[in-house]
């Protein structure tokens, strides 16, 4: 994949109380390049048909843990966590050009992860949040920069509780990415305005 973007929205309908499309929609005008349709939820029909209206715009689109859903919509790829299907699976089912990242809570996993056939990993939480229920302990700056110091240069996407009033830091400690629910979609009408201040926060 080409280089992680910044910022990572990832959609969330029950927070923002709008379709993945239109949560697409809204993050590209912000700047949003690379979006993560997270679903645990929605039947598959209704999910398939938000993911495909999302396609339309034009944006590299990563499915939460469902490669069928992926595959069908021809999404740039997926994002699994460590209870989905293995990575070597997918990566079977999804071909060599597919996008996989992958879910991390630690350093062994994450350090075990740069094994597996992926392209980015992800850490988390680096700070506590309530978008997730069933997260592992937090990580804190301090985790997060001993996972970047063991994995050397591979993609880094940190998660969990990251908010303007951090997410520099959190660039600073070592991700090449943030990966941002609640921060970016708690309030709908703010959405793209959010976006856009969260790049211009994280640049460096
Ligand atoms: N995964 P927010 S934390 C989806 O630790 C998710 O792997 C996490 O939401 C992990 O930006 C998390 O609102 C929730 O804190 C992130």
């Amino acid at each position: 994949m080409q280089k992680l973007p910044r910022v990572y929205p990832i959609t969330d309908v029950k927070l923002s109380e709008l379709s993945h499309a239109e949560q697409v929609r809204l993050l590209s005008i912000g700047g949003a390049s690379l979006i993560q349709l997270r679903e645990k939820q929605m039947p598959a029909l209704e999910f398939y048909q938000q993911a495909r209206a999302a396609q339309r715009h034009g944006v590299q689109l990563l499915i939460n843990d469902r490669v069928d859903i992926a595959l069908a919509v021809g999404a740039a790829g997926v994002h699994l966590g460590q209870d989905d299907m293995p990575p070597d699976a997918a990566r079977k089912l999804i071909g060599t050009q597919a996008i996989i990242g992958y879910s991390t809570h630690n350093l062994e996993q994450a350090v075990n992860a740069i094994r597996d056939p992926i392209d980015y990993l992800a850490v988390g939480p680096i700070f506590s949040t309530t978008t997730k229920s069933d997260t592992a302990p937090v990580l804190g700056l301090e985790g997060l920069r001993a996972v970047r110091q063991a994995i050397g240069h591979f993609p880094l996407v940190a998660i969990g509780g990251i908010t303007s009033a951090n997410a520099r830091e959190v660039i600073e400690a070592g991700a090449d990415s943030v990966a941002v629910i609640s921060a970016l979609l708690s309030v709908p009408d703010r959405i793209t305005p959010l976006t856009q201040s969260l790049f211009h926060l994280c640049q460096t």
